[in-house]
């Protein structure tokens, strides 16, 4: 309806039976609420930017557990590598060192200290000479029981002197050895059965005396 009485300009006119539409103003408050938070969205506005915050918080937490895991197993695997490297390196050492020994020593049957320096030479080997404490150590390691060494005092009572006629200036004595005793010891054993540790375990016992001998062949023969 027109309305001339108010004497309005026709803009007013225009309006008097202009309905707005009734939801113009939520379509338009809707369409606003995730793009403008100045047009009275803030609520939604803030529960969608919440919404996603807590979505890229939870990523994030998510993909650095991934990080962290992966880590983890990766330093555990590198540890088990190394220590697998440090055990076939230690393997690989006593493998050289058992190797060798066998090349380079091997034990007659059993017999008298001449007899067995005989049994040596005939294989190109000699009684075994031990020039140090870790030789000492080596041979105890391999022989069980008593066995003839390449030392003697047949030659001059009370100088010990080895096969290739060095003498001797360290020895491993048991206790109370040498004592030649009743005069009629003059040959040198390694694995006393009296020694109570497998260092000090050299005697002198008589060169008849039936024993096992430790043969040595020498590295440039
Ligand atoms: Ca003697
Ligand atoms: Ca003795």
């Amino acid at each position: 309806m027109y309305d001339s009485s108010r004497g309005g300009g026709s803009s007013e006119c225009e309006y008097v039976n202009w309905e707005k539409p009734r939801n113009s103003r939520n379509v338009d408050k809707q369409d606003r609420q995730c793009s403008d938070p100045a047009v009275g969205g803030d609520t939604a506005w803030s529960s969608c930017s919440r919404l996603t915050a807590v979505c890229a918080a939870l990523l994030c937490v998510l993909l650095l557990s991934i990080a962290i895991v992966q880590s983890v197993k990766l330093n555990n695997m590198t540890s088990e590598r190394d220590q697998l490297h440090a055990e076939r390196d230690e393997l690989q050492k006593m493998l050289n060192n058992t190797v060798q020994q066998c090349l380079r020593y091997f034990v007659t049957k059993r017999m008298g200290w001449n007899e067995a320096r005989q049994e040596c030479r005939s294989r190109g080997a000699d009684l075994v000479i031990i020039n140090s404490r870790e030789e000492q150590e080596s041979i105890s390691q391999m022989v069980t029981g008593e066995a003839w060494i390449g030392l003697s005092d047949s030659a001059e009572e009370g100088k010990w002197t080895w096969v290739d006629n060095t003498n001797l200036t360290t020895g491993f004595w048991w206790q109370g050895e040498p004592n030649d005793y009743e005069q009629k010891e003059d040959c040198a054993l390694i694995g006393s059965k009296f020694a109570q540790d497998k260092i000090t375990t050299w005697a002198d016992y008589p060169c008849e005396m039936k024993l096992p001998a430790i043969c040595e062949i020498k590295a440039n023969d």
